[in-house]
């Protein structure tokens, strides 16, 4: 059996990706609709409190393109957390607007591909700042689910451990050459959901997106052994921009 590489895990994260009944909100009263927004917009002064309290983050962002509209990134301690959350919005009156599309369960993950052998990464400050990280208010975001191939001759987990870390080094080069233009955050869901990896993204310029995972697919890791599930880009919103996109 080939060696499973260490991880490290942090926050659990939920992805929530929601679309409008766009029908429904129109045919609400202005009251009902103002309503719905003033109760998201206390929604989101609590979730900026858990975030100050740094027991967590969130991340609101439209989504681009008929797959949702919107949808929400949260990191939390806990499932049980996330699971409170997501059932407090689905209470909400902005809930009856909406249909939940897809959502993503996993929880941020390091591993020990690069690590300093001999060192605790736990002791190390940027490790634990890493593992529970407030989600950047960048401009924009890019979700996708992966997965490691396992077929045939090119099966990523019959790798030793050194081709493994030979590969993850090259994938590595290649991200931080993007370094300050892309935020990622890789979280693990082996377990959980239907895909072993997500893969979230942050940037102040979407464009680096496309250039980032296309450099990508020329190295190994992703060219022989990367799969990869539905995109999802979107514009970071925040209560205001939100209530202006609903506006009818
Ligand atoms: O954590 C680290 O910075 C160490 C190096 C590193 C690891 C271990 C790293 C760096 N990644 C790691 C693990 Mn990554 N990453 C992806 C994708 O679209 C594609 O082809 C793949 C999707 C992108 C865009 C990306 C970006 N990475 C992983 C893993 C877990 C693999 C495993 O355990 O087998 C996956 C699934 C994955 C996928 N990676 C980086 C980036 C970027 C931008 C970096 C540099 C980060 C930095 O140095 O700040």
């Amino acid at each position: 059996m080939s060696e499973a590489a260490q991880t490290l895990e942090g926050w659990y994260a939920l992805h929530d990706f929601r679309m409008v009944d766009w029908s429904a909100w129109k045919r609400a009263s202005e009251d009902d609709r103002q309503g719905a927004l003033d109760e998201l917009h206390n929604l989101l002064e609590d979730w900026t409190g858990i975030e100050n309290r740094q027991e967590g983050s969130t991340a609101f962002y439209s989504v681009v393109g008929q797959k949702a509209d919107f949808m929400f990134m949260h990191l939390r301690e806990t499932l049980e957390e996330l699971n409170t959350l997501e059932t407090t919005f689905n209470k909400t009156r902005l809930a009856e607007f909406t249909i939940p599309v897809y959502s993503y369960v996993s929880i941020v993950e390091l591993s020990n591909y690069m690590g300093q052998p001999g060192t605790d990464p736990l002791e190390n400050p940027e490790v634990v700042a890493r593992l529970k990280p407030a989600l950047p208010k960048a401009k924009h975001i890019c979700f996708y689910p992966m997965n490691k191939r396992r077929e045939g001759n090119d099966n990523w987990y019959m790798l030793s451990m050194d081709e493994r870390k030979t590969m993850m080094r090259s994938h590595g080069m290649i991200g931080r050459s993007y370094a300050g233009r892309v935020k990622q955050i890789i979280t693990g869901s082996v377990g959980f959901d239907d895909w072993e990896w997500g893969v979230t993204l942050f940037a102040e310029d979407a464009l680096t997106f496309k250039k980032l995972v296309y450099e990508m697919r020329f190295d190994e890791v992703s060219a022989r052994y990367g799969d990869f599930g539905s995109f999802y880009v979107g514009n970071l919103l925040d209560g205001e921009k939100f209530a202006q996109q609903m506006k009818v």
